[in-house]
């Protein structure tokens, strides 16, 4: 085993034994093996596709597939290999299709392509089978970035929503992975696009979310609990959330949110559900003590799941991408899901043990606050907003990031944070106040939504006469955990931004050369104390 693709890898290089995350060394060996097989099935399709022959299902296993690899999703060996079969199975498919139709020469193919149940094991599969450790750390980041791009095309995916451009990326993206004829000058250029894609997905997503859901409005959301049992769900995917909303109504059964969930409160759609109590908690790694206080059945609906304690094991359940040996999972029938497991379980269950009370405020996603832009700008011109602090992406369990708590305190009052992702759980109890009805922590969403992020910025930007990006009075303080901030990260470098502060490590898998071309290109910097950040970001 070997894997340093998250921020908390083992010492900071990486992986080798068992994995910090909980992943056993033979489910990351399976991984490796999992994205090798899909190089070769990312191989075939691309000529399916260029004939016209590729089929949507295919797109569909992709995402699922890299979706599973991702940190924090699936655990188990039976899920991964699963995955490998049936890429297997699709591989044989698609070349006979090919063969077929005239479209592959079989005497003429890379390495990648002849790969087969048989000789599988006799492959080198895993990460450090790349030994130039700068193409190493390109292939990689391009890899990562494809995690996080299949993650999101995912959720969008179940909603109806694809994009054939970023699905065909995704398997370009892991043929040029194997091309040992590729120069770094070359990949560096692929790991731009991959921005580009990582852009697209989230605007691909926005849509199928705001096009299903509504958009999100400014919203108190409840962090108390009521005296029903309920069932907390976790995770990223609102559809599962919206059929188990209606599953449980009438049903004397309340709803929470949990972590990444806790944006679905303000999206019209869904906190119409007057049993969608509000969210329980704070970001994923607190869940061993929340999901145990919860008391009633726990739905994990993607990434964020860490190895579960007894005391909940036998209530909680896990659907799509996301696995645990031992625990329930849920699989859907024609887009549709029976949660009545949960549901008849919670009525046996205890109410929620209550851990605060009050609200926090949701919902300030592009539409609702450039719905508002004028007063916004008017306060910039009035001197009482001097700067925007763009603090998006991961909360993670290692102590040094409290540093982000003490830097959203330490912030001037006349700063505004706009956020996204579940690093907003270091700040957005803290009651930082408001800039004349402006709420000084602006939460854009899930992370994902970091788009809406960039699209705040270019609105505000344009309106107050900016036309450069890296003008305008805004800084980025971002912090990452996994793959899906790696893809948020990629495309904020494709749209130019310079001077990212980043932390609360640098990714392991950067190789000093290729940091050193980040820093060079777009003057990425780590972060240090928050005195030095601050005076920095501010200036
Ligand atoms: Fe939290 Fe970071 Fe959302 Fe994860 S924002 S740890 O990428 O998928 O959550
Ligand atoms: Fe280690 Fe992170 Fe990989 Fe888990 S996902 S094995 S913690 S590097």
């Amino acid at each position: 085993m070997f894997c340093y693709q998250c921020e908390e890898t083992m010492n900071g290089e990486g992986c080798t034994k068992n994995g910090v995350c909980g992943k056993k060394g033979e489910v990351a060996d399976l991984q490796d093996d999992l994205i090798y097989v899909l190089k070769s099935v990312a191989f075939y399709n691309q000529k399916a596709r260029k004939a016209g022959i590729s089929e949507e299902s295919t797109d569909d296993f992709m995402l699922d597939a890299l979706f599973s690899t991702i940190t924090n999703t699936e655990f188990r060996a039976t899920g991964i290999q699963e995955r490998i079969d049936r890429g297997f199975k699709l591989q044989d498919e698609i070349k006979q299709k090919l063969l077929d139709n005239n479209e592959l020469d079989e005497n003429d193919l890379p390495e990648i392509a002849t790969v087969s149940p048989e000789n599988l094991k006799d492959r080198n599969t895993g990460i450090l089978a790349t030994e130039n450790e700068d193409i190493r750390s390109l292939r990689e980041l391009v890899i990562f970035g494809i995690k996080g791009i299949a993650a999101y095309g995912y959720h969008a995916m179940v909603l109806g929503h694809t994009n054939k451009k970023v699905n065909s990326f995704i398997e370009e993206g892991l043929v040029a992975t194997t091309d040992d004829s590729l120069s770094d000058k070359k990949l560096i250029a692929l790991v731009l696009r991959c921005g580009e894609k990582g852009f697209d997905v989230m605007a691909l997503l926005d849509a199928a979310n705001t096009g299903t859901f509504g958009n999100p409005e400014p919203t108190q959301v409840n962090i108390g609990t009521r005296d029903n049992p309920g069932i907390l769900v976790s995770g990223h995917d609102l559809k599962d959330l919206k059929q188990l909303l209606d599953q449980t109504q009438g049903t004397g059964v309340d709803v929470y949110t949990h972590g990444e969930m806790l944006p679905a409160n303000s999206y019209p759609e869904l906190k119409k559900y007057e049993h969608l109590v509000g969210n329980y908690g704070g970001s994923w790694w607190h869940q061993k003590k929340e999901f145990e206080t919860f008391n009633g059945p726990i739905l994990m609906t993607s990434n964020c799941i860490v190895p579960p304690g007894k005391t909940y094991l036998d209530r909680i359940y896990t659907t799509s991408s996301v696995g645990f040996d031992g625990v329930t999972h849920l699989v859907g029938k024609d887009g549709q899901k029976d949660f009545s497991a949960l549901i008849e379980q919670a009525k046996k269950c205890e109410p929620p043990v209550q851990l605060e009370e009050g609200t926090i405020m949701g919902g300030f996603a592009y539409n609702s606050v450039l719905s508002v832009a004028d007063k916004i700008v008017d306060a910039v011109k009035a001197g009482k907003i001097k700067k925007f602090i763009v603090m998006a992406g991961c909360d993670g369990r290692q102590k040094d990031r409290q540093y982000y708590t003490d830097f959203a305190e330490a912030l001037p009052k006349d700063t505004v944070i706009l956020t996204a992702g579940c690093a907003k759980y270091r700040y957005n109890k803290l009651n930082l106040g408001d800039i004349d009805g402006i709420p000084r922590v602006l939460d854009a969403g899930q992370c994902n939504d970091s788009f809406s992020l960039v699209i705040i910025a270019q609105g505000l930007m344009a309106r107050l006469g900016f036309t450069d990006v890296n003008e305008a009075p805004i800084s980025y303080n971002i912090a990452w955990y996994e793959q899906k901030a790696v893809i948020v990260l990629l495309a904020l470098l494709r749209m130019g931004i310079q001077d990212i502060t980043l932390g609360p490590k640098l990714p392991a898998f950067l190789s000093p050369n290729v940091l050193n071309v980040l820093v060079e290109k777009f003057n990425i910097t780590p972060n240090t104390t928050v005195e030095e950040d601050m005076e920095r970001l501010l200036k």
